[in-house]
C-alpha cells in the first residue's frame, strides 16, 4: 500500500432505488475514519466530498438506467480525483454513495495500469440496461466498468483495461436471471456464499486474491450489504446469508496480507436504516483490516 492514504467522499445515491447512501461519508467519518488509521500509524489526509446536485426532483430519465447523466458526471470526476492521487504515490480510501461510484473509481484506478478487482458483494451489479429489473445503476456497476453490452460504447463507463478474468466477486447470494447468465459467460471468477460455506472464508479469498493478483495491484470494492444484515443494518438493499462479523475482518485481514491494496471504496452504507451507525463504524473497521491493521 502507499502513502498518504486520501479519502475522498462521494455523496451520491443516484445509483440506487432507495435515497439515504449520499449520507454515507458523514457516517463513515463519524465513525471516526481518521482516528482509526491513525491508530495504525497512517496518517491520512481528507479530500473532502465532490459536489453532488440535489436528488429531489430530478427527473430519473432513461427507465433502464435511471440518472445516467448525473451518474456520468459524478464518476468522471471521482475518477479524476483517483488517478490523480495515485500518480502522486497515495491510496484512494472512496467514501460512498451507492455503488455505481465503482465506475468511476475504477476509472481511475485502470489509468495506465493493469489492475485487478476484489469486489465484496452479496449481489453480482453485473445488469445491463438490457437486463436490469430496476433500472438503478448501482447494480450494473461491475459490468459497466468491464464495459459490457451498452456500456462498452461509453468511454467514460468503460474502465480501460480492465481484464474479467482479473476480477473476482466474493460471498454473491442474490443474482437476476440475467446477471447469473452473463456471469457463466464470462471470465470473472465468482465465489458465492456457498462456497464459503464449503471452503471457509480464508480460503476463497485467497483464491480471489490470487485471481485478482499478478499486476500492479488491487482495487478493493467492499458494498457493506456482503455482511449479514444482522451485523451491518444500515443498507438499502439487504440480503440475509451473509458473512459474519469475524469472517469479514478474516477477509479483509487476508486481502492485506496477500494482495497488494492499490485503492479500496465503501460503499452503500446508509445512515438513515442503520442503527445507531453500527454499519459507518463497521466500514471503519473493515477499512483499518484491509489497509493492514494487526491486532498484535
Ligand atoms: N440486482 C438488483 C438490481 O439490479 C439489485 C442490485 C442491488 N444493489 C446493490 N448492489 N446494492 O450491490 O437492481
Ligand atoms: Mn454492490
Ligand atoms: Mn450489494
Ligand atoms: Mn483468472
Amino acid at each position: 500500500m502507499n502513502e498518504p492514504v486520501r479519502i475522498l467522499g462521494v455523496p451520491t445515491d443516484y445509483g440506487a432505488s432507495r435515497r439515504g447512501v449520499d449520507m454515507g461519508p458523514s457516517a463513515i467519518r463519524y465513525a471516526e475514519l481518521g482516528a482509526a488509521l491513525r491508530a495504525m500509524g497512517l496518517e491520512p489526509t481528507d479530500a473532502g466530498d465532490l459536489s453532488v446536485p440535489r436528488a429531489e426532483g430530478r427527473d430519473p430519465g432513461r427507465a433502464d438506467a435511471k440518472y445516467l447523466p448525473v451518474v456520468e458526471s459524478v464518476c468522471t470526476r471521482l475518477a479524476d480525483r483517483v488517478r490523480e492521487t495515485l500518480s502522486a504515490g497515495g491510496t484512494p480510501l472512496v467514501l460512498g454513495g451507492d455503488h455505481s461510484i465503482a465506475i468511476g473509481s475504477l476509472a481511475g484506478a485502470t489509468h495506465d495500469a493493469d489492475v485487478g478487482v476484489l469486489w465484496f458483494d452479496a449481489h453480482g451489479d453485473f445488469n445491463t440496461p438490457t437486463t436490469t429489473p430496476s433500472g438503478n445503476v448501482h447494480g450494473m456497476a461491475l459490468a459497466a466498468a468491464l464495459g459490457r453490452g451498452e456500456f462498452g460504447e461509453l468511454d467514460w463507463a468503460r474502465a480501460p483495461g480492465l481484464d474479467p478474468s482479473r476480477v473476482a466477486l466474493v460471498g454473491v447470494r442474490d443474482l437476476d436471471a440475467g446477471e447469473q447468465a452473463a456471469l457463466r459467460g464470462s471470465d470473472v471468477h465468482a465465489y458465492t456464499m456457498s462456497d464459503i460455506d464449503d471452503r471457509g472464508v480464508t480460503a476463497v479469498v485467497a483464491d480471489a486474491v490470487d485471481a485478482a493478483s499478478g499486476g500492479d495491484g488491487v482495487h478493493v470494492s467492499l458494498d457493506l450489504d456482503w455482511l449479514e444484515p444482522t451485523e451491518a443494518p444500515g443498507v438499502g438493499t439487504p440480503v440475509r446469508g451473509g458473512v459474519t462479523y469475524r469472517e469479514a475482518h478474516a477477509a479483509l485481514e487476508r486481502v492485506a496480507t496477500d494482495a497488494t491494496v492499490r485503492s479500496l471504496e465503501l460503499v452503500e452504507v446508509n445512515p438513515i436504516l442503520d442503527d445507531h451507525n453500527a454499519t459507518g463504524e463497521l466500514a471503519v473497521e473493515l477499512a483499518a483490516s484491509a489497509l493492514g491493521k494487526r491486532i498484535l
